[in-house]
């Protein structure tokens, strides 16, 4: 970090990191802004309760401090699994067809930005500024401001901004607007994102240009820009490189692996890459048995209807692909539903000739950037990326395929499969600069260096 450093900083997220050892790239990255300033990380605790309750984490010798907050089962329910995850994400991420419009969704996302507000204002001091977290909590800086709050606030959305014929398919668009226009920053993920932004406030809401990052939207003026996420490339470089070889399928039949990694999410397109894999083995009879297919893919949101439609749609296909192509030596797909340490994933990463990372919708994806950081420079695999990924817009010398297009897909992993090894080694060179260069700590002290007062 380089100006702001006197600054407290306080970190608001839909999820505190909790545990003795909480890990994670955003974690690790607003660790040392948090530590340096004593900042305060708030958050909501994971537990639904009865009565719910804040509560304090000083452990000692943590370098800032927590604070978690309950949920009641009905805030839970409207705040979280309602209005986040069943009318924003979809929305999102192109899928306004899923979207559930519920008007008792949109209070309780309301009254839970209200219930955050008040339980920070004791907390909060004259010097702080406050980095708010994605799109679980647009409402916050006004809640905010409403309760005389007047430090900087900035927001970051982790997922795509939608563009104006998705946003008007909100209960009340102008809304969105009213909320954003009381942050001082608004940060994005990619250029694209940014567009759609200034595409639907346009729109939908005041909106005018000023000068380079600066805007007016709905009579405020604030900043706008693009901060596109990293991982902490070094400490995943490091985990890769001692991870043991943990791919039993290979050292079996010595078939090259290809390799998934997502939440369990539509916005994933992973039917979509089980499909162009069975289009693979049915066009080229010569790979069956040389190539296998690893999907690690843990379920999330199980109690929004939309998530246990794409569980049962992938393990159908999963069970169909394997009962048509499977020999008794060879499994085509493995599809696995746990979450692995971040370890065991490095090594994973790192013993798959292909990274398949294919979603439909995205703000980033840091899969593929891990990926690409877990390779061995001698030897690399290959990435194939959607161009619908936010990491698209970087990481160009990836196969860049459109995951709609089955064809496409399945020549692009026969690509892959038959790469040289100088163009792999010539490819991976350029993304792992990138990788390295725009790692979490580079996001974070870029959006800090720039969270200000507008005036
Ligand atoms: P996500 O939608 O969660 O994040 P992504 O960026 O791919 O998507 O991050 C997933 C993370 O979870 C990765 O670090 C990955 O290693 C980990 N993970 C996935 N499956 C796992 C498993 N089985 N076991 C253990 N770990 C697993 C949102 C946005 C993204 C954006 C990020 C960060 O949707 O577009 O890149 O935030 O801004």
């Amino acid at each position: 970090m380089t100006s702001q450093t006197s600054s407290r900083l306080v970190v608001v997220s839909n999820r505190l990191p909790l545990g003795d050892n909480p890990s994670g790239g955003l974690v690790v990255a607003l660790e040392d802004a948090l530590g340096a300033s004593g900042g305060v990380w708030i958050g909501f605790s994971g537990q639904p309760s009865e009565a719910p309750a804040d509560h304090l984490h000083d452990h000692p010798g943590a370098r800032f401090r927590r604070l978690s907050f309950d949920l009641s089962q009905e805030d839970h329910d409207s705040y979280y699994a309602g209005y986040s995850n069943s009318t924003l994400w979809p929305l999102c991420h192109g899928r306004a067809d899923l979207m559930r419009i519920v008007p008792e969704y949109l209070e309780g996302y309301r009254r839970v930005a209200g219930r955050i507000a008040d339980l920070m204002v004791p907390h909060l001091r004259q010097d702080d500024r406050i980095w708010v977290q994605d799109y679980q909590l647009f409402p916050l800086a006004a809640a905010l401001r409403e309760r005389g709050v007047s430090v900087p606030i900035g927001h970051f959305l982790h997922i795509p901004f939608p563009g104006p014929a998705d946003c008007a398919a909100l209960p009340n668009p102008s809304e969105l607007f009213q909320w954003l226009s009381h942050y001082d920053l608004l940060g994005f993920q990619t250029r694209r994102d940014l567009g759609a932004f200034v595409q639907s406030a346009r729109q939908l809401s005041q909106f005018q240009p000023i000068d380079r990052d600066m805007i007016r939207l709905c009579g405020r003026t604030l900043r706008a820009g693009v901060f596109p996420i990293g991982i902490d490339a070094s400490a995943f470089i490091a985990e890769a490189r001692q991870a043991p070889d943990e791919d039993r399928m290979r050292s079996l039949t010595g078939a090259r692996m290809m390799i998934g990694v997502d939440r369990l999410d539509y916005s994933k397109g992973i039917p979509q890459r089980f499909r162009a894999y069975q289009m693979l083995l049915d066009t080229r009879p010569d790979l069956i048995e040389q190539v296998s297919f690893l999907q690690i893919a843990p379920p999330t949101r199980g109690e929004v209807e939309a998530y246990q439609d794409i569980r049962e749609e992938t393990e159908h296909l999963a069970g169909r692909i394997n009962g048509q192509f499977a020999t008794l030596n060879w499994t085509p797909i493995r599809f696995i539903h746990r979450p692995f340490p971040r370890a065991v994933l490095a090594g994973l990463y790192r013993q798959a000739r292909i990274g398949l990372v294919t979603p439909l919708a995205d703000g980033m994806n840091l899969v593929a950037k891990e990926y690409v950081a877990a390779q061995d420079v001698a030897d690399p695999g290959v990435l194939i990326l959607s161009r619908f990924a936010g990491a698209a817009e970087t990481m160009t010398d990836a196969l860049i395929v459109n995951p709609h297009d089955p064809q496409e897909m399945a020549e692009a992993m026969a690509e892959a499969l038959a790469m040289s090894s100088v163009e792999r080694r010539r490819r991976h060179a350029a993304l792992l600069q990138g990788v390295i260069e725009q790692d979490v700590s580079w996001w974070s002290s870029r959006y800090l260096d720039r969270l200000r007062p507008v005036q």
